[in-house]
């Protein structure tokens, strides 16, 4: 058979050739199925530092590659000077009637969300300015429109808090108020709190709004009572404690429904607490009263003596420890933050 003999020969060959490609067949999978065993092992074993290694190299090439010009060092802002350069003293009040919320706005841009903070310093303070609020949009505009600027030129990183009593229940000023540090102190740590009246306006801007070691009382005379503190140990209108000072007289009483005996209470625990009221002098302490009459719905409160008998009693009890109140709304408007509260009624 003529093409047999060649035919056995190629056979024979291809035998060789195919035993050949079988052997490399297996070395080749056993040598991948160990290194899938080596890998594996490696994985469970040293994963963690694989990892960090890898990481400490890309850092490593990061730096090298970054130029020394890229790497961003937050230069430290300067504190503020000692006293403001931007002071004023005593200005000129104005109250337009033509005024709008939008004329504030725009004329203080630099106020996000209610806060501002100095762009070329370290401010000395933190302060958070409370105002107690129903029904006096009028003078919170004119409050508004002379405080933002009042505290820009006193170089303070601040924020203004309106607390809104929701529904027509006797009024709480000295409960707003408590609610007003509760809620404030989840924004920020402030270091100072303002408890400021809506319709007192500060006339001179030496009368800095931040906190001294002792509580600090900001008005000495108001136009309306020929500049003259209203009693030996007035504390209401405006004044200025610390977070410690604040928390250490556990705040104002929550008890006061109705005008008057909040800020004599306020007094007492500060008395107390051995702490001594300050005051600045009186030719800065200044204030022009926005003119009005008294409130629906916050009548004189005929119970005050009374309340003011049990304070050194009940202080420990009745304050920020037992506020209890119910946010309905809290939104950030430009010029401040505004918080309407259900604080329950007598
Ligand atoms: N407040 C309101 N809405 C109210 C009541 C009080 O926002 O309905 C706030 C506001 O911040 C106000 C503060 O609570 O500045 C103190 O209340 P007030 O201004 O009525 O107290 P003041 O002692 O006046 O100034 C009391 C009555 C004045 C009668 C004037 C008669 N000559
Ligand atoms: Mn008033």
């Amino acid at each position: 058979m003529g093409f047999c003999l060649p035919g056995y020969k190629t056979l024979r060959r291809g035998k060789y050739v195919l035993l050949l490609f079988v052997s490399l067949s297996v070395l080749a999978w056993i040598a991948t199925f160990s290194g899938e065993i080596v890998k594996s092992a490696q994985i469970f074993s040293a994963s963690p530092q694989t990892l960090v290694q890898a990481d400490s190299l890309r850092d490593q090439l990061n730096t090298e590659t970054a130029a020394p010009n890229q790497i961003e060092t937050p230069t430290p802002k300067a504190e503020c000077p000692k006293e403001s350069p931007l002071l004023q003293g005593a200005v000129k009040l104005s109250f337009e009637s033509s005024l709008t919320l939008k004329d504030v706005e725009s004329k203080n841009k630099g106020v996000t969300d209610g806060e501002y903070e100095p762009s070329d310093c370290t401010a000395s303070q933190s302060v958070a300015v409370l105002i107690p609020h129903r029904s006096r949009e009028r003078h919170l505009l004119y409050l508004l429109n002379h405080l933002h600027p009042f505290l820009q030129r006193q170089q303070l990183h601040y924020a203004i808090y309106v607390i809104q009593q929701a529904g027509d229940a006797t009024f709480n000023r000295a409960k707003l108020l408590n609610v007003g540090y509760l809620e404030a102190l989840k924004d920020y740590s402030w270091e100072c709190f303002v408890f400021h009246d809506v319709d007192l306006v500060p006339e001179n801007d030496h009368n800095l709004y931040v906190c001294d070691n002792q509580p600090k009382h900001l008005v000495v005379g108001r136009n309306a009572t020929g500049y003259k503190l209203r009693y030996k140990g007035y504390f209401g209108g405006v004044t200025a404690m610390t977070k410690d000072q604040f928390l250490q007289v556990n705040g104002f009483s929550n008890t006061y429904w109705g005008w008057g005996g909040e800020d004599d209470d306020l007094r007492i625990r500060v008395e107390l607490q051995k702490m001594k009221i300050v005051r600045p002098p009186a030719d800065v302490a200044r204030y022009t009263m926005v003119f009005h009459k008294r409130d629906s719905g916050n009548e004189i409160n005929k119970d005050r003596m009374r309340l003011l008998g049990q304070t050194p009693l009940v202080w420990k009890k009745d304050g920020l420890n037992s506020c209890t109140y119910k946010t309905m709304l809290l939104e950030r408007q430009p010029l401040y933050v505004n918080v309407t509260v259900d604080i329950g009624k007598p």
